[in-house]
């Protein structure tokens, strides 16, 4: 399990921000994790500190010197061979829940966030044992994705969901949307709460958020849903709520078939 989390970045605001908010905050608070950052900067001693340079072959941008990172992650490492080297990259695989489960079951992990037009490539080969991507889409750093990804391995470190639902309950986790949340009032500028949420029936409620969540995932995301495969609490909850009514839109035509 999670007990360390060690960051090499140009920016480390960015991710010390982490440190005083939230879930995060509070975990790190709580010892229950660790969170450091390097900066590569800090490893150059010419008057300039540059950390990249001008790209062989020549072309647009900059490129992150090795050195520099190299050592970064040397001194993150401290020794322990344990440690992974994680660079979040847009080459990396794409981070999905089954990969988050997996990265919060190591020890320890070095992230390596990228700047300019990237790093070179024989610190990748060198230093860096995976690398993972939080989607597609063109971003200014890596800072975002490390900042994505410590988010929720955080979350699946025992004890730091605290009375919020267990991490595992989370409905992602079972590779299933959400169902719709509702709070007071019961009726707001005309709009009805679903009426089997006041009915007090814990059995019937539990069914109706389930089958909301089936109905919902097979509309939205019938890839999530294909995987899933129905169980026998599944389809009971869909026998008592065959009804198609989803409350809200679909906001991923793309991905809806
Ligand atoms: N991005 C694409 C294609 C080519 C370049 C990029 C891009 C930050 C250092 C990498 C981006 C997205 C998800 C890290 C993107 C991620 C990054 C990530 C990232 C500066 C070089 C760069 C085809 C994906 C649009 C910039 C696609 N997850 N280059 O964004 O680090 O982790």
């Amino acid at each position: 399990m999670l007990e360390r989390i060690d960051v090499v970045t140009l920016f480390p605001e960015w991710i010390e921000g982490l440190k005083d908010l939230g879930l995060t905050g509070r975990a790190l608070a709580d010892h229950r994790v660790e969170l450091h950052c390097h900066n590569p900067r800090d490893q150059v001693n010419d008057p300039h500190r540059s950390i990249d340079d001008r790209p062989y072959g020549g072309g647009p941008g900059m490129v992150m010197r090795p050195e520099p990172l190299a050592k970064s992650i040397e001194q993150a490492k401290a020794g322990d061979d344990q440690a992974r080297v994680v660079y979040l990259s847009p080459q990396g695989r794409r981070l999905d829940q089954k990969g988050v489960m997996e990265l919060a079951a190591r020890r320890r992990l070095i992230l390596v966030c990228g700047r300019y037009e990237g790093v070179d490539q024989r610190l990748i080969d060198t230093h860096v044992d995976e690398e993972w991507s939080v989607g597609d889409y063109v971003l200014s750093g890596g800072e975002p994705a490390a900042s994505v990804l410590i988010d929720a391995v955080v979350r699946q470190i025992p004890g730091v969901l605290g009375h919020e639902l267990s991490a595992s309950e989370d409905s992602f986790a079972e590779g299933l949307l959400d169902c719709p949340h509702f709070t007071r009032p019961d009726t707001w500028r005309g709009l009805d709460v679903p009426k089997v949420l006041l009915s007090g029936d814990h059995g019937k409620i539990a069914q109706w958020r389930r089958a909301q969540a089936l109905h919902r995932t097979r509309r939205i995301r019938p890839d999530l849903y294909q995987s899933h495969g129905l169980d026998d609490v599944d389809r009971a909850a869909l026998k008592a709520f065959p009804d198609e009514f989803l409350p809200g839109k679909v906001q991923n035509p793309e991905e809806s078939g």
